[in-house]
């Protein structure tokens, strides 16, 4: 298994996941196709399938152009999303195989939007799995709650996403980590993992690299939003349960100016 990051937009991440033996390859969110055919070309490979993270135009906003471009792909999102251009809408726990080694799951992930979905690839004994998030977890971070609430976030993220194998790599939909991670720092002054990645990130943007991916155990011990089992951090934010950690987290996050 290849993963190709895809810069888009302003801070947007498109991504080729690609089978090495058949060189078949998938593309998360493809807002800006033309990118999306260019890395294809480049690495020589033919694009099957479109996973479609959520609704928002600058994830699914290329999907009908990304079909004119490539007859027959498939493209598919959540079924209770209304994604546009979906010919394959998914439910939690949908299964697809992508080439002859890999294998898509979809993982419902609600609360950005009502049908978010998070695709879980696993492929050969030796490729490590990786998860594509959209925009319910990003790197230190998770999504605003347009479409639901702190309770099926919290199962989006700290029980769905959190039951992964720890060293499934976190490929996200938006470069935010510099300023989730300063926002981290809010809530967790005394986390030295949570400074130590800030710096390291700070590093990585300025030389003009990606933050991605991170893995399910790197969030746990950084991302302030699937710590909220923690007492400690329920009573740095004057809490007493985790769902209403999570809702205050994110209030703050909401009206945080960094
Ligand atoms: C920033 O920090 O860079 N520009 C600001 C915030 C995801 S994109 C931008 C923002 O609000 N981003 C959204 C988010 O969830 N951020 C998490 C956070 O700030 O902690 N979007 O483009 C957003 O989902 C969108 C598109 C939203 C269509 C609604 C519709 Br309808
Ligand atoms: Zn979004």
């Amino acid at each position: 298994m290849k993963i190709v990051p895809v810069p888009c937009l302003e801070d947007n991440y498109s991504y080729l996941i690609i089978d090495e033996s058949s060189k078949e390859a998938a593309v998360v969110d493809p807002v800006e196709p033309q990118k999306v055919l260019q890395a294809a070309h480049e690495y020589g490979v033919h694009l099957k399938l479109v996973l479609t993270t959520h609704h928002h135009w600058d994830h699914a906003g290329g999907n009908e152009k990304i079909k004119q471009l490539v007859p027959g792909i498939e493209v598919y999102g959540g079924s209770v999303d209304n994604v546009k251009g979906c010919t394959h809408p998914l439910q939690n726990g949908d299964r697809l195989s992508l080439g002859s080694d890999l294998a898509v799951l979809a993982l419902h992930t609600p609360c950005h939007t009502r049908g978010h979905i998070s695709y879980y690839v696993t492929g050969k004994e030796e490729d490590v799995p990786a998860v594509f998030t959209g925009d319910t977890l990003f790197v230190a971070g998770c999504g605003k709650f347009f479409e639901g609430t702190a309770e099926q976030m919290y199962q989006s993220l700290c029980v769905t996403l959190a039951s992964l194998p720890k060293p499934t790599r976190v490929y996200c939909g938006h470069e935010y980590t510099v300023k989730n991670l300063q926002f981290a720092l809010t809530v967790e002054p005394d986390n030295v993992r949570v400074g130590q990645k800030l710096s390291w990130a700070q590093h990585q943007r300025q030389a003009g690299l990606p933050t991605i991916p991170s893995t399910i155990d790197e969030e746990m011990e950084t991302n302030p939003f699937m710590r909220v089992d923690l007492p400690e951090l329920q009573g740095r934010v004057g809490c007493q349960s985790a769902i209403d950690a999570l809702q205050e987290i994110r209030r703050q996050k909401d009206n945080w100016r960094g």
